[in-house]
C-alpha cells in the first residue's frame, strides 16, 4: 500500500498524476504547508527537507518499507516500480531523465521564484519580478522549440518528464505568460490536460485547499522565521 502524503500544489500534482495514471492503489494524506503541518517531527521523519510531496510504500524494494522525498525520485521510484512512463532503453531513458532534471533543477525552481516575487511577496521587488519572470519565458522557450520537433518533452512517448512539467507548465497566466507565444507548449499542456488520469489527479486533496491568497499567518510560516528556524 502507497500513501501519499502531499498538498494540492504543482508539486504534489505531479504525484497523484503519477499514481493516477500508473493506477496503483493508495492513500493520500493532507499535509497543510499553511498551517505548518510540514514541520510536524512525524512528517520530518520521511520528509527531512520539509517539503512535500513524500511517500511510503509498505511493499518496497525486496519487500520490505520505504519512505521517499523529493517528486522526481518518487517519480522514477513509482515508474520503475510499475514499469511505465520510464523507457527501459537505455537512449530514450535518459533522454526521459535529461528533461526530468531539467524541470526539477530549472521549471520547478524558478516558475516557484516566478510566483514567490509576483504573487506571494508583499514588497514588489521588480528586478526580483523581472529576473524570474525572464528565466520563466526563457524555460518556456525551450520547451517550445522541442515540443516543434517531439510529441512529448522527451520524444514520442508520454513519460514522467511530461508528468512532472504539465503542472508547472499549464499555469501561464501566473507568470503573465501568453500562452500563444509558445504554441507547442500550448498545445501539449492540451494534450496532456485531456488525459484522465491528469484530471483525477488534479482533484487529489484538491478540496482541502482553500483557494485565494495567503493569510499573514500562513505567510510568517511559509516565508517567514518558522521556515527557517532550526530544527
Ligand atoms: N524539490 C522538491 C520541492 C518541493 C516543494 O517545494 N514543495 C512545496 C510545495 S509545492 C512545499 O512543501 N513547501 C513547504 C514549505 O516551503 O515550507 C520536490 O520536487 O519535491
Amino acid at each position: 500500500m502507497i500513501d501519499v502524503y502531499s498538498w494540492a500544489t504543482p508539486n504534489g500534482r505531479k504525484v497523484h498524476i503519477m499514481l493516477e495514471e500508473c493506477n496503483l492503489a493508495y492513500t493520500a494524506h493532507p499535509i497543510d504547508i499553511g498551517k505548518g503541518e510540514q514541520f510536524e517531527s512525524e512528517f520530518l521523519k520521511i520528509s527531512p527537507n520539509n517539503r512535500i510531496p513524500a511517500i511510503t510504500d509498505s511493499e518496497g524494494p525486496d519487500g520490505k518499507p520505504i519512505s521517499l522525498f523529493e517528486s522526481g525520485a518518487i517519480l522514477i521510484y513509482l515508474a520503475e516500480k510499475s514499469n511505465k512512463f520510464l523507457p527501459g532503453d537505455m537512449r530514450h531513458k535518459y533522454e526521459t531523465l535529461q528533461w526530468l532534471m531539467f524541470q526539477m533543477g530549472g521549471v520547478g525552481p524558478m516558475f516557484g521564484q516566478s510566483n514567490h516575487f509576483s504573487h506571494y511577496a508583499v514588497d514588489k521587488i521588480p528586478y526580483a519580478i523581472n529576473r524570474y519572470d525572464n528565466e520563466s519565458k526563457r524555460l518556456y522557450g525551450v520547451m517550445d522549440k522541442q515540443l516543434a520537433n517531439t510529441e512529448y518533452l522527451a520524444g514520442d512517448e508520454y513519460t514522467i518528464a511530461d508528468i512532472a512539467t504539465h503542472p508547472w507548465a499549464q499555469g501561464f497566466e501566473r507568470r503573465g505568460v501568453d500562452e500563444n507565444d509558445y504554441p507547442n507548449v500550448k498545445k501539449w499542456v492540451e494534450l496532456i490536460h485531456d488525459r484522465p488520469a491528469v484530471k483525477r489527479g488534479f482533484e487529489v486533496l484538491a478540496n482541502e485547499r482553500p483557494s485565494g491568497n495567503f493569510t499573514s499567518a500562513e505567510r510568517e510560516i511559509l516565508f517567514g522565521k518558522t521556515q527557517f528556524k532550526k530544527r
